[in-house]
């Protein structure tokens, strides 16, 4: 598969994003005039999704999906993923609407992952060589770097930024999980989804991003997200420890 000839959908969850939907959006066509764009609007109050049936109106390559209120990015992500698997696209890009992810870093996300066909992801890091943050006050640095330095420690991913939510997946590695077991709705999402991908012994890897603060329109992070990831991580990693020190014994028996 090469970027040419792979069918790409670039997956868009708005909640409240009607000033920076439609630059985004521009912004992503202009970089890759091949791709289609599936904006995900849980009914925002603030009309961001008539503005996206506005744009799916004027061009064919933008399609909305509208779900009755808000649900999670987590829960908007799965129903984007199940609707380009029905539609068999290759590749399936996460990207916020809220102008902190560049369009521009989005065909060197394609470039990357066309160019190791065994790979599953490519994440876009703001923690590796490169990546970098613009304008994020300084609080909100520390509890990203502190909360991947703990998703590395508690699941021993070798990965600088399982937060982050610029990423492009081959769809056929999305196919072999099981989505519906998917419960993280919040940031742990993501964690969610390479460690998934990582237990499956899939290739993930990262390419450094320029993570903007977002101009206009309003964060969605909360203490509830924080914790919900700070209890699912913990979780997970407890889980797998568990399963390591049972399969150790078990040899042990064996020998
Ligand atoms: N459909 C849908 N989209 C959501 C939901 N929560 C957040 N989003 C969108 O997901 C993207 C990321 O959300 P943000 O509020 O920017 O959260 P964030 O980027 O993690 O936090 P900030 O750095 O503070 O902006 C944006 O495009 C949001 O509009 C939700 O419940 N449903
Ligand atoms: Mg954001």
């Amino acid at each position: 598969m090469t970027t040419e000839d792979a069918r790409v959908l670039v997956m868009m969850p708005t909640f409240n994003e009607a000033t920076t939907l439609p630059v985004t959006v521009a912004g992503v066509l202009d970089q890759a005039p091949e791709i289609n764009i599936l904006v995900i609007d849980d009914a925002s109050p603030d009309g961001t999704g008539l503005i996206a049936d506005r744009l799916a109106d004027e061009d064919e390559r933008i399609q909305v999906l509208h779900r009755s209120g808000k649900q999670g990015l987590g829960t908007a992500y799965v129903a984007g993923i199940r609707w380009g698997l029905e539609r068999g696209y290759d590749v399936l890009v996460e990207m916020d609407a809220d102008g902190s992810h560049r369009p521009e870093d989005l065909p060197k996300l394609l470039r990357v992952l066309a160019a190791y066909p065994d790979a599953a992801a490519v994440l876009g890091s703001r923690w590796i060589s490169g990546g970098a943050t613009q304008n994020w006050p300084r609080r909100r640095q520390y509890l990203s770097r502190a909360g991947n330095r703990y998703v590395r420690i508690v699941l021993g991913m070798p990965i600088g930024d399982a937060t982050g939510g610029f990423r492009a997946y081959r769809t056929e590695a999305l196919t072999k999980m099981n989505l519906g077991s998917i419960a993280s709705q919040g940031y742990c999402f993501q964690v969610d989804m390479v460690w998934r991908l990582i237990q499956a012994g899939e290739r993930v890897i990262e390419v450094p991003i320029v993570f903007v603060e977002r101009h206009a329109g309003q964060s969605k992070m909360s203490n509830k997200i924080v914790r919900e990831s700070l209890v699912r991580v913990t979780a997970w990693g407890l889980k797998h420890r568990a399963r390591q020190i049972i399969g150790a014994e078990r040899r042990n028996r064996k020998q």
